[in-house]
């Protein structure tokens, strides 16, 4: 009896496949030189794992892993022949990847405002990966530290934002990841405003001080920093204030202010020494304007209203009835004065103006030649009535009254 020859075993040529492709391993090329083979036997030894259909017979099938990247299997075939004698034989099959892999979005949602003290959540489930789910990290990158609540590897996750008694920011990293271990990542801020911060130390928590940035514990808010919620101590006082700017009522002009043109100017204003109403302004009633004022053309002032001493009240401008016009008042050509008016003392009313009825002039004031003086007019002492002003016969005009 002839001593058995080893059976030779042949898993067949290496091959290259795509991912998710269908594959099949071939050892039919094995065999016995004295008789047959009477069992094959194919197992994985390398590779991401796949499931083997017919893993007993000459030819074994399996699905190609979908791969993000070129994976290489390896299979070994045994056969066994009619005597019992085993061969084995190996072949490769290389995975191509079906498309690259692409890197997660990572969105760590929008900034966010809190108070000291408050939970905050944070949200970064819109991001996202085109070939399957992200994991997520958070990390706190800046700011006082504080504590999370839970997890800090969740979508969603919350933390508590620490009392520190200034106001500040918290900047929280995002990373997210692939299946693939391609990562990206995103970053949200957090402004914290602690209510007992005082950043000037003025006395004056930050969230009710009008300028948190400059001590001024009276919080003094005056002429166009009214209704702005700005204070004084924030605002250049010698700030323009536009033109068509309606400054309602109850305002305080303060000194060195420009008025654009057009401006409108409310009931009960007061403005300051020095204050210009330029073209076109508008004053309401009961207006109070300081000294060395300037009136200018077109201007309106309502009734009732009071210019201070030294105004100068340009040609054309036009004041309405029961104004008050202080001392050394120089009013323009043209301009007209309504009913009721006070002129002060020591006043010059220049060529033209137009007095209105039951008008007082003060003191020492002069009228210069072709202004009309209304019915009822009251010239006060030492009035200078030039040639040519039309005084009406029932003006009264006191003695001492120069008419030249
Ligand atoms: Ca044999
Ligand atoms: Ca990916
Ligand atoms: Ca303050
Ligand atoms: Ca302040």
């Amino acid at each position: 009896m002839q001593k058995n020859q080893r059976p030779q075993a042949d898993a067949g040529a290496d091959q290259s496949v795509d991912g998710g492709a269908p594959v099949t391993i071939d050892g039919l090329a094995s065999s016995d030189p004295d008789g047959t083979l009477s069992a094959y036997a194919w197992v994985q030894s390398a590779g991401p794992t796949v499931v083997l259909q017919e893993a007993d017979q000459a030819q074994a099938r399996f699905t190609a892993p979908t791969v993000a990247s070129a994976a290489n299997l390896e299979f070994r075939l045994t056969v066994t022949d009619n005597d019992g004698e085993r061969a084995s034989d190996s072949v490769s099959v290389a995975v191509t990847p079906t498309q690259p892999n692409t890197p997660p979005v990572a969105i760590a949602g929008p900034d966010q405002s809190a108070v000291a003290g408050a939970t905050v959540s944070l949200d970064a489930s819109a991001s996202h990966d085109a070939e399957g789910p992200v994991t997520y990290a958070w990390q706190q990158t800046s700011g006082p530290s504080f504590a999370w609540q839970g997890a800090t590897d969740a979508a969603t996750v919350s933390f508590t934002t620490p009392t520190t008694g200034a106001d500040y920011a918290v900047i929280i990293g995002l990373t997210v990841t692939d299946t693939q271990g391609l990562s990206a990542s995103d970053a949200v801020v957090v402004q914290v405003q602690d209510p007992n911060s005082d950043a000037d130390g003025d006395g004056v928590p930050d969230d009710r001080d009008n300028c948190p940035s400059v001590p001024n514990p009276g919080q003094e808010q005056t002429g166009y920093n009214l209704g702005r919620g700005l204070g004084d101590a924030c605002v250049d006082p010698n700030v323009k204030i536009p033109a068509s700017v309606d400054l309602g009522t109850g305002v305080t002009i303060a000194k060195g202010v420009k008025l654009g043109d057009q401006v409108t100017i409310g009931d009960n204003t007061r403005l300051e020494q020095g204050a210009t109403i330029k073209d076109g302004a508008t004053l309401g009633a009961d207006v109070s304007v300081g000294e060395k004022a300037t009136v200018k053309d077109g201007a309106s002032v309502g009734d009732g209203s009071t210019l201070g001493r030294k105004a100068t009240i340009k040609a054309g401008a036009r004041l309405g009835a029961q104004v008050s016009v202080g001392e050394k008042t120089s009013i323009g050509e043209d301009a007209l004065i309504g009913d009721r008016c006070a002129i002060g003392d020591d006043s010059t009313l220049k060529q033209q103006v137009v007095l209105g009825m039951d008008v007082i002039v003060g003191r020492n004031t002069q009228i210069k030649a072709a202004a009309q003086v209304g019915d009822r007019a009251s010239i006060g002492e030492a009035v200078t009535i030039r040639a040519g002003v039309v005084v009406p016969a029932d003006a009264v005009i006191p003695d001492g009254t120069v008419v030249k």
